[in-house]
């Protein structure tokens, strides 16, 4: 009974004395137990964050399965940027809409494979919009799907002022056009060697591995803090020649630093979140620039760049264009692009003293 009314005062996140090596904190208990400590809280987040978390397995399992099951390969379209759309990629999309709708709990959906903010239908109960817009890549890093490397999705989550005021795209679209500095929850799943879901409602970050015998996410990385400074720098080199004078000699520097310092070493997979989960955990930048061809950089504000920056702040570490804040961004379009600079606060502090230098 006492080790009962122990696990009651600690909302079930710490197991009775004795039992803690029997303990799993899994995800579904971990934002349970987050709404208890909100007493005014609906459940509606929880509601939305397990039908992510759900889209998430069901992905997770179609990546594993890719190979046998024929999933590798383009499937002969192309998405709203121009690129040709994978049969994963579609498959992933259209696995978080249809988990995302039916949690009832969401008004408004941005995808990175949809051209236009989607409008979510009401509750079948009480008829009401959800109060939550979501915004996510379903299956971030395409390029790397045929190659069996880590690819993942990443997602944005914000709270609608007037959620009765959206009937068309173009109000969907309105609604979820915040800045992330009011994101209400941010996180990302990475299909590798396992599977990882990291998240942050706002009080740190946490990491999660799906145990596959349980099917559950286990809390395996409590309050995830980024190094202050790395030794690691990720960046497509290859678009070397079109980068600005800011980030040629930052990169420069770290390649050659100055007389009694060591040299960065360099890791790119080309999967954000692959390279930015390495980033969290070792440190170090992380880096998709402008360049001449492409004068807003590669990387989605809405979907890619924002939920990293919220969980990079999180961790302890920074995000900026070179300009402004990445979370400081008020979108303009769901799709819009924006240069990506991010990881240990040292490392960040470093690049954008060169960059005001050339601003
Ligand atoms: P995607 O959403 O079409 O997969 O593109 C985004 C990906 C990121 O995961 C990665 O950081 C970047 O594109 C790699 O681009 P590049 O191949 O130009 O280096
Ligand atoms: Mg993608």
């Amino acid at each position: 009974m006492q080790a009962l009314m122990k696990e009651q005062e600690d909302g079930g996140l710490k197991p009775p004395t004795g039992l803690e090596g029997l303990d799993s904190v899994t995800l579904t208990r971990f934002v349970l137990h987050g709404q208890r400590k909100h007493h005014d809280a609906s459940g509606d987040l929880t509601l939305l964050l397990a039908a992510v978390q759900l889209a998430c397995k069901v992905t997770e399992t179609c990546v594993r399965r890719a190979g046998i099951a024929k999933l590798y390969g383009l499937a002969g379209s192309g998405n709203v940027q121009g690129e040709d759309q994978k049969k994963l990629d579609i498959i992933a999309n259209d696995t978080f809409k249809v988990n995302i709708e039916s949690s009832e709990r969401c008004g408004v959906m941005v995808s990175e494979e949809d051209e236009l903010a989607i409008v979510c239908t009401k509750s079948s109960i009480d008829g009401t919009t959800g109060k939550y817009a979501i915004a996510f890549d379903p299956l971030d890093g395409s390029s790397n799907i045929d190659a069996n490397v880590s690819i993942g999705t990443i997602f944005s989550i914000f709270k609608i002022d007037d959620p009765d005021s959206i009937t068309d795209a173009k109000s969907a679209a309105a609604a979820i056009s915040q800045p992330g500095r009011q994101m209400v929850a941010a996180g990302y799943a990475m299909y590798g060697s396992a599977t990882n879901l990291v998240i942050s409602v706002g009080t740190g970050v946490y990491g999660f591995t799906l145990d596959p015998s349980l099917g559950e996410f286990v809390l395996t990385h409590p309050d995830i803090k980024i190094p202050s400074r790395g030794k690691i720098y990720s960046v497509n080199e290859g678009n070397a020649k079109n980068w600005d004078k800011a980030t040629t000699e930052y990169i420069q520097s770290l390649k050659y630093p100055e007389e009694g310092k060591s040299s960065y070493s360099l890791r790119y997979i080309g999967s954000m979140v692959a390279d930015v989960h390495r980033t969290l955990f070792y440190g170090g930048v992380f880096i998709y620039p402008a360049d001449k061809k492409s004068p807003n950089g590669k990387l989605r504000l809405l979907y890619e760049a924002a939920p990293m920056a919220f969980l990079m702040e999180q961790a302890g570490g920074k995000a900026t264009t070179g300009k402004t804040e990445i979370l400081d961004i008020v979108p303009e379009d769901i799709h819009q692009r924006v240069p990506v600079y991010m990881g240990s606060s040292e490392d960040i502090a470093d690049f954008e003293a060169l960059a005001s230098k050339y601003a």
